[in-house]
């Protein structure tokens, strides 16, 4: 089974939008086998966004994603990471495709409500990040 991590972020949980996604979640039929909440450390968020660092949006993105809590899950299915990316649509809301999580939820590029891993081997390194 392919595994990926969901990252609820702070201005969806701040929305109260917990419930909505974690039912999409299972909606879309993904295997729920991990759920925490926690507020990361700025050392956890350099460490997760590392790949991002000398991107220009690096700090705006460490200090937002560090601002509040925060649910992490990990999912499970067949092809989960290529699934739940089409689930929660592009990057930026804006051009995210409509019934897309981000387009339902998102506000802009940053603040936009959930992460997914971008491949099968960042679904392995990320969930093994949060999770045993
Ligand atoms: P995604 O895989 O869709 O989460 O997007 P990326 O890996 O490209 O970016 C990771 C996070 O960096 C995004 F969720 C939000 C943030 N970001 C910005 O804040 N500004 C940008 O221009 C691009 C990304």
């Amino acid at each position: 089974m392919q595994k990926t991590l969901m990252i609820i972020k702070p201005d969806a949980v701040a929305a109260h939008h917990v419930g909505d996604i974690i039912a999409r979640v299972e909606k879309e039929g993904f295997t729920l086998t991990g759920l925490r909440m926690l507020q990361l450390s700025r050392q956890q968020a350099e460490l997760f966004y590392a790949v991002h660092k000398e991107r220009p949006f690096f700090p705006g993105l460490i200090h937002y994603i560090t601002s509040g809590p925060v649910v992490v899950g990990r999912l499970e299915r067949d092809n989960a990471v290529e699934l739940w990316r089409r689930v929660i649509g592009a990057t930026d809301p804006k051009r995210a495709e409509p019934g897309t999580i981000r387009s339902q939820f998102g506000t802009d590029i940053e603040t936009n409500a959930v992460h997914g891993s971008d491949s099968p081997q960042n679904g392995e390194i990320e969930t093994a990040f949060f999770f045993d």
